[in-house]
């Protein structure tokens, strides 16, 4: 019953420690520790190179350090393995404070205040209330459920896309393509929260911006890959979109060429918007073993043929 841990050095420190406290049946070793890759049956990790997990015969499952699993090469990864992504209460509690922000700052005008900033002009814009501003999230699950909950209280109308059908009280709920015209119809803030998989990506392009009502924004905290990025540059220069703020790029880092860094319209974080914690991560990892050990489903398991 062995993992093998293959990322952040700080990070496999606290988790040593943790699995030794409170789970020392399960063998823990980070990739500079003398081990038997026979042995592993676990592997927590990034983006672990085809080497690693050919060389690990016995591997069952791979966990994704973080909530993401895009970033694993699958046709490196023998079909009977296992994916699960990370699900721990610090990703969902970074991503809530990021979207918040992003949220907000769209909906009071940041960006123009930047803007009248830098030239010295004192240019108030009147106030909308949240009730006047809608904001829909794409991605329904773990992220984009807790986003809506902590958006709900301000009192914007809520809207949300799924594949499937979802309900969620207070929330607008939208499922399949088909839907997707009226969705981003009633978005004056759009969020993407979606996995990147090859349905979803380039999904936020001419086509479907377009669709957005004049003046809209954008939040992009799922994947530099789900955005097209010229079609945002016209639509901003259009004046089709008001802003965009942008956690995500492709490729990350941006270059330090690249037009989104200069533009006026576009506020760019670098991939911050949540991080895996330390602590409550090992914590979501042991219980998934658990539940492995005992044949239970476990949390966060990805169907590996729908790519999230
Ligand atoms: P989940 O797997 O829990 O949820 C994914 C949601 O997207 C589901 O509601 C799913 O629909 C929906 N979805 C997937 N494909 C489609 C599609 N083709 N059309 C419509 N809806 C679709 O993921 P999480 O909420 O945990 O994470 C979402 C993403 O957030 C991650 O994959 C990652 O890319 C990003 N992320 C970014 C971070 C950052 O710091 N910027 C940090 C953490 C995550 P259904 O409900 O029907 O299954
Ligand atoms: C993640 C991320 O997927 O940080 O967890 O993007």
């Amino acid at each position: 019953m062995t993992l093998l841990y293959t990322s952040d050095p700080e990070r496999g420190r606290i988790w040593r420690e943790i699995f030794a406290a409170e789970a020392s049946d399960i063998g823990f070793f980070d990739a500079s520790q003398p081990h038997d890759p026979a042995t592993i049956r676990y592997l927590a990790a990034w983006a672990p190179s085809a080497e690693l997990i050919a060389g690990l015969p016995n591997l069952e499952i791979l966990f994704s350090i973080g909530a993401g699993i895009d970033q694993f090469d699958m046709n490196a990864l023998p079909p009977h393995i296992r994916v699960v992504r990370m699900i721990e209460p610090g990703i969902a509690a970074g991503m809530v404070e990021y979207a918040t922000m992003a949220a907000l700052a769209l909906h009071r005008n940041l960006i123009d205040y930047r803007e009248a900033q830098k030239d010295a002009r004192w240019a108030p814009i009147k106030l909308k209330s949240a009730g006047e501003r809608r904001i829909g999230v794409m991605g329904l699950g773990n992220l984009g459920q807790a986003v809506l909950k902590a958006l709900a209280p301000f009192g914007f109308p809520l809207s949300g896309w799924s594949r499937s059908p979802r309900a969620m009280e207070g929330v607008t709920c939208h499922a399949g393509e088909a839907a997707l015209p009226d969705f981003l119809a009633a978005c004056d803030i759009l969020i993407c929260l979606l996995p990147l998989t090859d349905e979803t990506r380039g999904i936020l392009c001419r086509k479907t911006l377009s669709l957005l009502p004049r003046g809209a924004a954008l939040v992009n905290v799922g994947r530099g890959g789900h955005l097209v990025e010229q079609d945002l540059l016209s639509l901003l220069d259009e004046a089709h979109l008001s802003g965009a703020v942008l956690d995500v790029t492709d490729p990350e880092p941006l270059p330090a060429d690249h037009p989104f860094w200069a533009h006026p319209r576009i506020i760019l974080t670098p991939h911050v918007a949540s991080m895996t914690r330390a602590d409550s991560a090992a914590r979501a990892l042991i219980a998934n073993i658990r539940r492995h050990q005992a044949g239970a489903p476990i949390e966060g398991e990805v169907a590996r043929g729908r790519g999230y």
